[in-house]
């Protein structure tokens, strides 16, 4: 037993490493959306992509999951290839699942939460998203609130998304949020983004306009020693977004056929994406996978700012 008993299940791969060692910017990237997000082979395609949009952008990805057992952080393009193959099969592993899937040396893939607490404990404090979760519609009924929310009020990791999953209770994430504390800001947008179009309606908190703004914000709040991280809600670039009345019917119409085959839980999210992909013809996975790049992108200019004097 080492000291420091997370680096006896953490294993993190010498390029990321030396990366962090050496203080250059890391991003962090999660993998249920490779498993659970998109369909084999894009989701493959789409993963690799976005880990060349963060190294053209001058940061370090390292795609984060769980693989027999063991925390990786930096998975190669074999290991990526294999979760995306697996798809659904592999198991979707939150704060919760974390201590089972470790215990059972199981294979996982990482959702925000999950992807939030291993990246911290590397030591990686940017990591992009396409969406994070939140309050599901009907929660009164359901309960349903992603463990995202709360991962958000407690670990200090900066989360680069376009807003919540397209399929939640926009106003409820955020009114959650703000009683966790959670700042929510527009990158060069005052309205929090809708995910596949440009703008939900909901103002956010703070707007800013240059990562080095982002990168002044976290620094400051984790000098105050306050925990948490950030929402940093980047809007899909204009050419890839979606019209906002077109696929809210879409995503209304997924919802109720979800309810109607009593699909619930943690099994919600990829029904309700393949559903909408289908009914959209592709559409919405292409303009999902465009918002993940742009997303890339932000994060990676955000970690080479946090990395740089700035306060
Ligand atoms: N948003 C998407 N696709 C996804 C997810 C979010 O557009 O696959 C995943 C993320 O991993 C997120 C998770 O953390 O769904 C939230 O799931 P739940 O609501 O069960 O906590
Ligand atoms: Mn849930």
């Amino acid at each position: 037993m080492s000291d420091n008993p997370a680096s006896d299940v953490l294993d993190i791969a010498p390029n990321v490493d030396d990366a962090l060692r050496s203080d250059k910017p890391v991003v962090a990237l999660e993998s249920t959306i490779i498993s659970h997000g998109m369909p084999y082979p894009r989701n493959v395609e789409a993963a690799s992509a976005v880990e060349a949009a963060v190294r053209a952008a001058g940061a370090v990805p390292a795609t984060i999951a769980v693989l027999g057992g063991r925390l990786k952080v930096g998975l190669s393009m074999d290991e990526i290839r294999r979760l995306g193959e697996q798809g659904p099969q592999v198991i979707k592993c939150s704060r919760r699942d974390l201590p089972f899937v470790l215990a059972r040396k199981e294979t996982g893939a990482t959702t925000v939460a999950a992807t939030m607490i291993i990246a911290a404990m590397a030591g990686i404090r940017v990591f992009a998203t396409g969406g994070i979760g939140g309050v599901h519609r009907g929660v009164a009924e359901t309960m349903d609130i992603s463990a995202d929310l709360e991962e958000l009020a407690r670990t200090n990791v900066a989360v680069v998304c376009a807003g919540v999953k397209s399929v939640l209770d926009i106003g409820r994430t955020l009114e959650y949020l703000e009683t966790a504390g959670v700042p929510v800001v527009g990158y060069q947008t005052d309205t929090l983004p809708g995910f596949y179009s440009r703008c939900s309606g909901f103002p956010v908190d703070y707007r800013v306009d240059t990562a080095k703004e982002v990168a002044a914000a976290l620094q400051t709040k984790w000098d105050m020693g306050l925990q948490g991280g950030l929402v940093v809600a980047v809007p899909i670039p204009e050419a890839h977004a979606l019209a906002r009345d077109e696929i809210d019917g879409v995503i209304n119409e997924a919802i109720t056929e979800m309810q109607r085959q009593g699909i619930a839980g943690k099994d919600t999210t990829p029904f309700l994406l393949a559903r909408i992909a289908e009914r959209t013809g592709g559409q919405s996975l292409e303009a999902n996978i465009q918002l993940v790049l742009n997303n890339a992108r932000v994060a990676a200019e955000i970690a080479v700012q946090l990395g740089h004097d700035i306060c």
